[in-house]
């Protein structure tokens, strides 16, 4: 079976609502991704295992999404050389600001790229890892650029009141 090039993980079941986001950006692009739950804490092994062999089975890019004591990036980052995408999902009592803070202040040596809160972060760490794969990829390059095309095209000049 052939790996995708981008791996999406989340801590939880429930953070499908955000990294959903994630998916169908990268379904836009055609880009081919797998994805999968894989908790810090409740599935440390599963953590451990995946993020060890993430690049030797092939993939290029992770984007790991998770809430609250979200450490499933930067204990994934810790694991792989491959670059990793975080994205703090919006938790209930904090709203996501308990999210950014566990994925943002890695110590230096252990990078996570870290996006915004909730869906915004979820759409660009997909965006963000297409233009990571298109510098190696010109059918790509020209996919992402089509996209960012039709977007600006998709801007009305002015605002409109709703239907
Ligand atoms: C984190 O705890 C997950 O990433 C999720 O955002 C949060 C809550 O998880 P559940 O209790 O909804 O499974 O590990």
């Amino acid at each position: 079976m052939t790996v995708p090039p981008v791996a999406i993980i989340m801590g939880s079941q429930s953070d499908w609502d955000t990294m959903r986001h994630t998916a169908e950006t990268l379904d836009a692009l055609a880009i081919a991704h797998d994805t999968r739950i894989v908790s810090a804490h409740r599935t440390p092994e599963r953590l451990y295992a995946f993020a060890t062999g993430a690049k030797s089975a092939g993939f290029k890019v992770i984007i790991a999404g998770a809430g609250g004591a979200a450490h499933l990036p930067g204990m994934t980052a810790a694991l792989t050389p491959l670059p990793v995408f975080g994205v703090p999902v919006e938790s209930h009592a904090l709203r996501g600001v308990d999210s950014l803070h566990s994925i943002v202040q890695m110590p230096a040596g252990i990078p996570v790229g870290t996006l915004a809160i909730g869906r915004s972060g979820a759409v660009n760490a997909a965006l963000l890892a297409a233009a990571v794969l298109a510098l190696s990829d010109p059918d790509l390059a020209g996919r992402l650029e089509a996209w960012r095309s039709r977007q600006t095209a998709a801007v009305a000049e002015r605002p409109q009141n709703p239907a």
